[in-house]
Order: C-alpha cells, then structure tokens, then sequence
C-alpha cells in the first residue's frame, strides 16, 4: 500500500475513533429518564400519593416492545420516569397498577411482601403479607426498595385476560390488579430501587435490557430534606 493509502486508512480510523468517542460522552451525558418531582406540590409533612403502573409492553420510545414501570405526575398526567423526588421521613402511599401477566417466581423469597407499614399490601383491596406464586396467577414483577428492605410481589393478570393492554400509558378500563402499600422514606439520599422478576424476555436470563436499564425496571427514590 501506497504511503498516501497507509495515511488515509489512518485518518480514517482516527474519524472512526472520535466519532465514537463523542457518541459515549453525549449518550453518558443526556438524561436518560426525567425526575418526576412530588415534593414541590407537597405541603410539609403530609403523606405523599404516588401512583405508578407496570405494562408488558411500554410500547413507544426507543424499546416499544420492552417491559416497563411509568409513574402518574402531580399534573395527573402518565410520565415514563423511574426516578422519583420524594420528602424524607414522609409517608407514601403507593398503588401500583399492574397490567402484565405474571409467572411462578424462582425464587419464592420475592412472592414476600416486606418493609411496608404493617408488613402488608392490599391486591385488589384484600390484605396479604405473602403471595404463593405457583398459584393462580403468577407474579410478573416486584417494587424492591433493597436499601429500605422493602419488597412487593405485582401479582400478574390472567394469561388468557380478555382485554390486556400493550400500549402504555394504559387506562384502567384494561385488565390489571391493583396492589397498594404505604412506607415511610428515610432520610435524604438516592435509594435505588427495582424489579427483580427476571422480566426481560429475549435477554440472557431474563436479566438485560429492561431490567438493567434506567427508565423500564428499576430506578431511584431521590429523597431530599
Ligand atoms: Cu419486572
């Protein structure tokens, strides 16, 4: 190869080299997933609403077909964010609309509701502290605070339900269970939190793509004094 081919396959490389360097550096620096505030609205002290939803296919978005978590904003409006501003030392009320069918888990540790006031979650309005997922209908996924040692079995919607939804942000008058749990958050800090069904189907173990991406599976409570 002539020397002017040598530097041209150089230079070539080069352009390769930092035009993916810049791609990182923006995809690192753009947010990934906003923060849906729920302090600001928030007279002090008072208990916090916060109304989530988990849908088995989100179906917009860079990955439509993925399993994800979206969160209703103070506006009342459904916002694909998994990182949520709350008060410290505050009580929330969460109720998690759960839209996705469900499966036994593989490890029934996680069919265990824990770290809630009274250790209890209502489904569809009826109490329970444990849910046996080799029956009826499975768990599709969990609300999993670790750090606060919270967790929430979702309990999935029948397989053959009748009016499942597949696209979010879904409305109620699709199939879904309703489960409820109140905490108390600690105090400032980012706690992180996650589903820990192995949900994401077509990825090694269930374990890629929606489950260890921001924005789908898992996220922070962002708690500020
Ligand atoms: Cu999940």
């Amino acid at each position: 190869m002539s020397f002017g081919g040598r530097l041209s396959v150089v230079l070539g490389l080069f352009v390769v080299a930092a035009g993916l360097a810049v791609w990182a550096v923006v995809g690192f620096m753009l947010p990934t997933t906003p923060t849906v505030d729920f302090t600001a609205a928030q007279p002090s002290g008072a208990p916090v609403d916060l109304t989530v939803q988990t849908v088995g296919t989100i179906g917009f978005g860079a990955h439509p077909t993925w399993v994800s978590y979206l969160v209703k904003n103070p506006s009342g409006q459904w916002v694909h964010s998994t990182v949520w501003k709350v008060p410290a030392h505050t009580r929330i009320n969460l109720t998690i609309e759960q839209y996705d069918s469900g499966s036994p888990l593989r490890n029934q540790q996680w069919g265990l509701v824990a770290g809630t006031t009274g250790g209890v979650a209502t489904l569809n309005g009826k109490p329970i502290a444990l849910y046996d997922s080799n029956s009826g209908n499975g768990v599709g996924h969990t609300f999993s605070i670790p750090t606060l040692g919270i967790s929430v079995p979702l309990v999935g919607i029948a397989d053959d339900a009748k009016n499942p939804c597949s696209q979010a942000p879904c409305t109620t008058d699709f199939d879904h269970n309703v489960i409820k749990v109140s905490f108390v958050t600690p105090g400032p800090g980012e706690y992180p939190w996650q589903c820990y069904v192995p949900c994401g189907l077509g990825f090694l173990y269930g374990n890629g793509g929606p489950m260890s991406t921001l924005g789908y599976m898992g996220g922070f409570l962002d708690v500020t004094a």
